[in-house]
C-alpha cells in the first residue's frame, strides 16, 4: 500500500483541513505566521516583571465575574495610583522578576510546585520600519492558557502549552514609546483540557518559549508548504543521493490581503525560479528540479528557498525527501528505514527546567547523536523550534506528537477542537522541515469505541493538513495465549503501528524479553515507541537490584537481544528516554523523589551504564555487525 497521495490537489486538502478544524477555541487569534525565525521580528525576550495571583484577583471581581476591560481593578490596566489618595491593591515592580522564555518553576524554589496564575508584564518601545506595515505579537507557547493585553486592551486568549499562536495588533494601539503588554498564564490542569489532569511529567508553568513583533507588509506571505512528490520507479536517489531524473516539488503559498496576482519561488543551487499565479490569497506550487539531492541522515541536505510576493519576501532552508510505507516497509527517498530512536522530554535534568534555546537543542540533539540515534521521538508534545530546526539541520529524523496522553476526555467535541487545534498549530509551525517524518496523534490511550472514533478523526484531520508524512500513535498491548498482541483497532487507521513495550520493567523481569513472541496482526510496518527501565544514576548494585543501574544494563541487554530477534517488519525502537524527567508521579523516597529516572543520562547530567548498551547497538545497527 502506497499513502503518498501524489495526485491529490494540494489546494483541496489545504481546503480540506480548514473545513476539518471548525471549532476554534482560542479567540481572536489569527492566522498563524510561518518561518518566525527567519522574518524581520522583534525579540521581547528577557525580564518581565510580574504578579503571583493563585485567587484570579486580577481578573475577577469579588462576585466573580471577569472584568470589564477598563475596571481600574484589573490587572491589565494601569498600575499607576492617580493621585496620593488612589488605592491600588496591584503593581508591578522590578522586585519581581521573570525571564522569558523559560518556565517559572525553576526560576526561583517557591515556584517549585506552583500551579496557578501569573501576570506577566513587558514595557516596550516601538517603531515602525514603514507606516503601512501590520505587526502581529507571536508567542512560541504559554503553558496552558493565555490572555493577552497590549495598552490595556485585550488581544485574545490562546489554550494549549506547546504550539505558537499569534494576535494581530490592531492599527492605533501600538505606541512609540511606553507599550505595556500585560499576559495572564495560567497552567492549572483541567479534566478537559489537552493534556488532562494526569501525565507523567511536571507541568511547567509560564511564557516558556519567545516572545516576537512581527513586522510584515499589509499584503504578506503567510503560510508556504513545499515537498517532494512520493517516489515512482526509476525517479529514486542513487547511492551518492544525488538524483539525475527530474523531481516534482509541489505545494502551495498563502498569502494574507493578497492583491499580488503572483507569487515567485526561486531555488537558486537548483537554478530554479519560477512565479504561481494566485487565487483567492492561495498560489499552487509545482516544479521540476534536476539533480536534487535528497535530505537523509547521511546527506541532510537543505536548499536556500525563497518566496516572494509583492512587497513581502521570506526565505529559509528546506530539505527534500520522501517517506513512505509499502506493505510492512518503511521507506526513507524509497529506500529501507531503520529507526535508531530515543525519546526526549523538553527538559534540562541538570537544571531542573524546560529547554527552549538553541544550546538547549543542542545538548538534547547531541547527546542523541553520541547515542548512535538517526531518529527522535520528541514526547509527549511539540518541542521548540529550535529542535526541530536543529534536527533539520543535524539529519536526526523525527516523531513530533501532540499530548493527547491517556484519559483526555473522548467523549467530548470541545476536547476534540482543542486537540485538533493543537495539531493544527504543530503541523502550520513545522510542515517544511524534512526531518519531521510522524506526526503522532497521541500516546496510550484506552481502548473503546468513542475513544478509537476520537483518534481515527485526529488522523484523519492529520492527514488533510498534510498527506506527505507518516500518521501513528503510541498504543498498548495485551497478552493473549502467550504471545503479546498489538491489536489495538487503532492500528488500522495509522500508518506505521506502534506501541510501548517495557517487559521486564511492568511485570517480571528483564528475563522475560527471552521467550516472549510479539504479533502485530496488521501489514504494516511496527515500530517500538517506549521500552526502559528505571536506575538511579550513581546507584551500584547486583543486576536484580531494582533502581540499580546495573538493572537498567542488563534490562537493556535482554531487550537487545529480543529486538535482534524480531520480524523484517520491525523498523525501529525509541527507548524510554534520553535522561531523566522531573514527575510528581514518582515518589519512592530514596531512588525517585519526584523525578522519572529511566533516562539513559541521570539527572545529574552523567551517562548510565545502560547507555552504552544502547549505543553499542545502535553502532553495530548502523555498521551492519550483530554483536552489542
Ligand atoms: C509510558 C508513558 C510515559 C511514561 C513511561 C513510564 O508508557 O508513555 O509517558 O513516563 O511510560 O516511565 O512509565
Amino acid at each position: 500500500m502506497e499513502i503518498y497521495i501524489p495526485q491529490m490537489d494540494l489546494r483541496l486538502l489545504f481546503f480540506l483541513s480548514l473545513l476539518l478544524i471548525t471549532v476554534q477555541h482560542t479567540d481572536a487569534q489569527s492566522p498563524l505566521i510561518t518561518n518566525i525565525p527567519n522574518r524581520s521580528t522583534i525579540s521581547l525576550d528577557g525580564n518581565w516583571q510580574y504578579i503571583a495571583d493563585p485567587y484570579e484577583t486580577g481578573f475577577y471581581d469579588y462576585r466573580y465575574k471577569e472584568m470589564a476591560e477598563n475596571d481600574p481593578n484589573a490587572y491589565w490596566t494601569t498600575d499607576v495610583p492617580v493621585s496620593k489618595s488612589d488605592k491600588k491593591e496591584f503593581g508591578f515592580t522590578d522586585k519581581h522578576v521573570l525571564k522569558v522564555p523559560g518556565d517559572w518553576n525553576s526560576q526561583d524554589p517557591k515556584w517549585l510546585y506552583y500551579e496557578g496564575t501569573i501576570w506577566y508584564k513587558k514595557t516596550f518601545d516601538f517603531t515602525l520600519k514603514s507606516a503601512s506595515d501590520r505587526v502581529f505579537l507571536y508567542f512560541g507557547a504559554v503553558n496552558y492558557r493565555a490572555d493577552v493585553y497590549l495598552n490595556g486592551k485585550k488581544l485574545g486568549s490562546h489554550l494549549g502549552g506547546f504550539t505558537p499562536f499569534d494576535f494581530e495588533i490592531p492599527d492605533g494601539v501600538l505606541k512609540p514609546t511606553g507599550n505595556n503588554l500585560i499576559v495572564k498564564v495560567d497552567n492549572k490542569r483541567y479534566a478537559d483540557e489537552v493534556p488532562t489532569l494526569n501525565t507523567d511529567w511536571w507541568n511547567y508553568g509560564g511564557i516558556t518559549r519567545s516572545v516576537r513583533l512581527v513586522e510584515v507588509p499589509r499584503e504578506f506571505i503567510e503560510d508556504y508548504f513545499v515537498s517532494l512528490q512520493g517516489p515512482s520507479k526509476g525517479n529514486e536517489a542513487g547511492a551518492s543521493g544525488t538524483d539525475t531524473t527530474t523531481d516534482v516539488i509541489r505545494g502551495w503559498v498563502r498569502l494574507n490581503n493578497a492583491s499580488a496576482e503572483s507569487v515567485t519561488l526561486e531555488i537558486p543551487e537548483l537554478h530554479l525560479k519560477r512565479s504561481f499565479p494566485v487565487e483567492d490569497n492561495l498560489a499552487a506550487i509545482n516544479l521540476q528540479a534536476k539533480g536534487l539531492q535528497r535530505w537523509s541522515p547521511e546527506n541532510p541536505k537543505r536548499y536556500r528557498v525563497i518566496i516572494s510576493a509583492g512587497a513581502d519576501r521570506t526565505e529559509e532552508k528546506i530539505g527534500f525527501r520522501t517517506i513512505t510505507v509499502s506493505g510492512a516497509h518503511l521507506l526513507l527517498n524509497g529506500k529501507p528505514l531503520f529507526m535508531r530512536g530515543i525519546c526526549i522530554h523538553e527538559e534540562i535534568p541538570q537544571e531542573r527546567r524546560r529547554a527552549y534555546s538553541q544550546s538547549d537543542a543542542a545538548q538534547l540533539l547531541g547527546w542523541a547523536k553520541e547515542l548512535g540515534c538517526n531518529m527522535v521521538r520528541l514526547a509527549h508534545y511539540p518541542h521548540d523550534e529550535s529542535m526541530t530546526r536543529m534536527a533539520d539541520s543535524l539529519g536526526i529524523l523525527v516523531w513530533s506528537e501532540i499530548p493527547v496522553y491517556w484519559t483526555i476526555h473522548f467523549g467530548s467535541n470541545e476536547v476534540l477542537a482543542k486537540a485538533q487545534q493543537q495539531l493544527k498549530e504543530e503541523i502550520t509551525r513545522d510542515h517544511n522541515r524534512a526531518s519531521i517524518i510522524i506526526w503522532s496523534v497521541g500516546n496510550e490511550t484506552p481502548v473503546s469505541a468513542v475513544r478509537t472514533e476520537f483518534m481515527h478523526t485526529l488522523i484523519t484531520s492529520a492527514k488533510g493538513l498534510d498527506s506527505s508524512r507518516l500518521i501513528s500513535a503510541a498504543l498498548e498491548y495485551d497478552h493473549n495465549n502467550g504471545k503479546n498482541v498489538v491489536d489495538d483497532p487503532l492500528g488500522q487507521y495509522v500508518d506505521l503501528v506502534a506501541f510501548n513495550e517495557y517487559l521486564g520493567w511492568y511485570g517480571g523481569t528483564p528475563a522475560s524479553c527471552r521467550d516472549a513472541q510479539w504479533s502485530v496482526p496488521y501489514d504494516k510496518p511496527f515500530f517500538i515507541s517506549e521500552t526502559g527501565a528505571e536506575a538511579l544514576a550513581g546507584f551500584h548494585a547486583d543486576s536484580l537490584t531494582r533502581w540499580s543501574e546495573e538493572w537498567q544494563e542488563w534490562y537493556f541487554r535482554e531487550q537487545v537481544a529480543m529486538m535482534r530477534r524480531m520480524p523484517a517488519s520491525f523498523v525501529g525502537l525509541s527507548p524510554w528516554i534520553l535522561a531523566d524527567f522531573r514527575s510528581p508521579k514518582r515518589n519512592n523516597p530514596v531512588y525517585q523523589e519526584g523525578w522519572n529516572n529511566k533516562g539513559l543520562i541521570g539527572h545529574n547530567g552523567k551517562k548510565k551504564k545502560a547507555f552504552y548498551v544502547v549505543q553499542a547497538y545502535y553502532k553495530s545497527l548502523s555498521q551492519g555487525t550483530s554483536e552489542n
